[in-house]
This record gives C-alpha cells, structure tokens and sequence, in this order.
C-alpha cells in the first residue's frame, strides 16, 4: 500500500499540470462559406434569408463591414488566405480547372485523370497556416472545400492538416458529391464514395464535431470551408443552376409553384445558407458544452462575392467581377474578452490578416523569411489601433483594381471607373473625369505593386511550370 501511495505521489510530480482550457493557448476555429451575398445574413441586413446563429455570432463580436478577399473567384481567394499571401506572390493567381464543362462536357476517368483541374494544385513550397499551427503543436481539421489541388502532395494532410474529410476542386453536386459526374470526395488522402447521399453540409457538420469531441483538450485549429451556397456542379442544367438543400430546409421557403425559376432558385439558395447556419449553430454549441468558446477565436466569412442568386446589396457587381461585389464580403469575428461584442467595424481590413491574426491570437511566431501581406489585426477589432492597411490590389488575368484609401480605381472589362467608397459604396459615381490625378496616383501604385508580384519568385501552378 506504501509503496502503492509512493507511486502515485511519483506520478503526481511528473504529471503535467492540468491546463485549464483559458490557460491553453487560443483555438482558431475559421468557417467559411461559398459565393454568399454581402446582404445574405440577418447580421448584414437580409430579412429573407433566415441565420439565427451567424447573427447570433456577430452580436457575439465584431462584424466587419469593410473586410476582402484577394480574388473575386474560390480558389485564389482561399489559397491567399490560407497562405496569408497576395495570388500573384504564392502563385495560385487563377482557378485551377477545366472549361469543358462549360461544352456541359462528360469527362472520362481518363481524361481527368491528366486534366489540368486535376493535376494542378497550390506551390508546395507555400507554407500554409495548418503548417505553422500544427509545427506548434496544434491539432488541425479540415472538413469541407479544400480547392487546393487534388494530387496527393496538395492535399490537405500534406499542408499540415492532421484530419481531413471533403472534396479538393471547386464545387460538386450536394448530394452525389461528384464534379459534372467526376467522384470528388475524399477522406484523408483516398477518394470515397461511402457517404455518397448525405447532404454536404451535414457531413462537413459531422466531422467537425467529431474533431472537437476528440480535440476540445488540447490546443486545435479547425477550418470548416463549407461550400454553401455555391452552385451545384452538375451537368444537368436544371440541378446546375441550383443550390441544393435538404427537404426539411426546403420546406422553411415557400418553393411552391407560381414563382419564375429564379425566384424559386433563390429559394433554394436560402435554404442552403440557412442550413449552414443551423450547422454553424451546431458547431459552436459544441464549443460550449466543453466550455471553450471563451478560448476560441471564430472567423466567419464569404470566400467571395455572391453570385447571380446572392444578393450583395449594397454593392454592386457579384463574384468575377472586380465591383465591390466581387471582393468584399460578409465577415464576423468572435473570440470573447478579446473581441468586443455587438459591434460593427467599418476598417480597412482583409483575408490576407487572417494568417497572422490567428498566428498572434496563438502566440505562434510568423514563418522566418516569408514575405507575407497581411498583419495582426486584433488591436484594429480592440480599438487600440487604426487599421494598418491602407491599400489592397486586385488582379484578375487582366482585368485589375485598387483601392488606396477611400479611393477605389477598377479597370476591367465589367467595371471601370474611379470611386470614393465612403459616399459611393454603390460604385455608382465614376469620379474618373473629375480626378484625373487621383486616377494616375491609383495607376502608378498599382504598376509598382505589378512589378514586385512580378519580381517574387514564380510559383506554380502558373509560373515557372
Ligand atoms: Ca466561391
């Protein structure tokens, strides 16, 4: 028994001290949705589309309403952010797929197999946040739209990522999970057809809760990049056009007979970002019942722009497009005590903060000898500071835009003009005659900014192929 009590004691002594869950560092817990309007939450000023939680969650901490992507489409957008670097510096600066579909083109397994959306992926050489937080003893899951590269060396447990369940290209039907016919799911680093059936969102749900259940104690980095509301990616026209959403969603929108096909589409749309809300809900309730939502950082936020169902008022334009539609998005950023509640911030800020605001919100020191384009913007949310960015560049094939300032200059097909963001957020107004030197200003910036993009050190998949 005595030497029973002295084994325990030895146990005692040597066991690490219990941490308690606010004294572990931060977990990061970034969700992101696909193509959802700047309007399409409560929070940001729908009153059709139904998100209890999300609106719960901004009155929880900070919306953000002058927040930007660095691309206006789904894949550069996210391998920006995830870098924490501009498109044209981390070398994924356009999407990585096919345009036969646009032909409503069947691929054979054949031809997939060696098609560039298959084969391409973001620059292995790119450190990605997973990395850096799973290098600092972090578990990280991923569940959702990875649109990094499908062969193995991109996948997500090759980026630092310890789990990972869900599809790698752009979009794919909600239900069959399949890509205009290509099987695109993926758990860890195998194809799998198993849940083939189960609504998207509700696997992508299930898998993140399961992450937290095996996880909530020790430190962890969850990314949830749904791929709701984004179009379903099925050659049949009619599911093409659509956003799919379970019956029991379906049913909360009158989706009755009587409206045009796009009213009934935009039904449909909101029945699907209303079932990501109620996942989302889901999530962070789980947060909760191991009390560590005080100790988690939460981003929200569209990958970009809404498409043709979203609505982006008061913007104008949509995803592609270089408008405000295009790049500004809906964002909302929780983490109690550290973020304030119930407030709105209209600062200057981007995805390319997040890499290192949740690098800082973990005390987890930048990569050494990466150039990166973003900054900590904590202190901007905490009122300590005023936001650090004062401008952003845009650059899609050729088509660019830049804002410095309150200024914003666009020069695309779609778009053109000088605006003054502050009373024109509508784009409404081009100043471009009134302002000449403002315009030549923007342009001498953005040639600069053009020529060190050019001078950094070619990525793939696009340079230096
Ligand atoms: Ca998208």
């Amino acid at each position: 028994m005595a030497c029973m009590r002295a084994l325990i004691g030895i146990v005692l002594l040597f066991a690490p001290a219990v941490l308690l869950a606010a004294d572990r560092p931060a977990n990061i817990v970034l969700i992101v949705s696909d193509d959802q309007g700047y309007h399409d939450l409560g929070s940001f000023g729908a009153t059709d589309v139904r998100t209890p939680r999300l609106d719960r969650l901004a009155q929880e901490g900070t919306r953000l309403t002058s927040f930007y992507v660095a691309w206006n489409a789904c894949t550069p957008s996210r391998a920006a952010f995830l870098t924490g670097r501009y498109p044209q510096r981390n070398g994924t600066y356009d999407m990585i797929r096919n345009d036969r579909v646009d032909d409503g083109h069947l691929y054979s397994p054949e031809e997939y197999a060696v098609s560039p959306e298959h084969i391409l992926g973001t620059d292995v050489r790119e450190i990605f946040l997973s990395n850096v937080l799973s290098d600092a003893g972090y578990a990280c899951g991923c569940y959702g739209k990875w649109d990094g590269g499908q062969l193995k060396r991109f996948l997500p447990l090759q980026r630092g990522f310890n789990d990972f369940y869900g599809f790698c290209n752009t979009g794919i039907d909600y239900f069959t999970h399949e890509r205009y016919g290509v099987p695109s799911m993926f758990a860890g680093n195998e194809p799998t057809t198993k849940d083939k059936g189960t609504y998207c969102t509700t696997l992508f749900r299930d898998h993140a809760l399961k992450f937290i259940d095996q996880n909530h104690d020790r430190p962890f980095f969850l990314y949830i990049p749904f791929n709701a509301p984004h179009g379903a990616s099925n050659l049949d026209r009619e599911v093409r056009g659509s956003v799919q959403a379970s019956p029991e969603y379906l049913a909360m929108y009158e989706t009755s007979n009587g409206k045009s096909l796009k009213e009934q589409r935009r039904l449909g749309y909101m029945a699907a970002v209303t079932e990501m809300d109620a996942a989302i809900g889901t999530i962070l309730d789980r947060l909760d019942r191991y009390e560590i939502a005080d100790n988690t950082l939460v981003i929200f936020f569209s990958d970009n722009g809404g498409s043709g169902l979203a609505d982006n008022q008061p913007l104008q334009g949509q995803k592609s497009t270089m408008w405000e539609g295009g790049n500004r998005v809906p964002c909302i950023v929780r983490w109690p005590g550290q973020v304030p509640a119930g407030k709105t911030s209209d600062a200057f800020l981007t995805a390319l903060e997040v890499f290192p605001t949740a690098c800082s919100a973990t005390g987890t020191p930048l990569p050494v000898g990466t150039t990166y384009d973003g900054f900590d913007m904590l202190p901007v949310l905490q009122g300590k500071i005023e936001s650090p960015r004062n401008e952003m560049f845009w650059q899609r094939r050729n088509e660019v835009a830049v804002r410095i300032g309150n200024w914003k200059w666009i020069d695309s097909k779609k778009a053109k003009g000088l605006y003054h963001l502050p009373d024109d957020i509508g784009e409404k107004n081009d100043l471009s005659q009134k302002h000449p030197d403002k315009v030549l200003a923007l342009k001498q910036r953005l040639a600069e900014w053009q020529q060190e993009m050019e001078a950094t050190e070619p990525r793939q998949p696009f340079r230096d192929f």
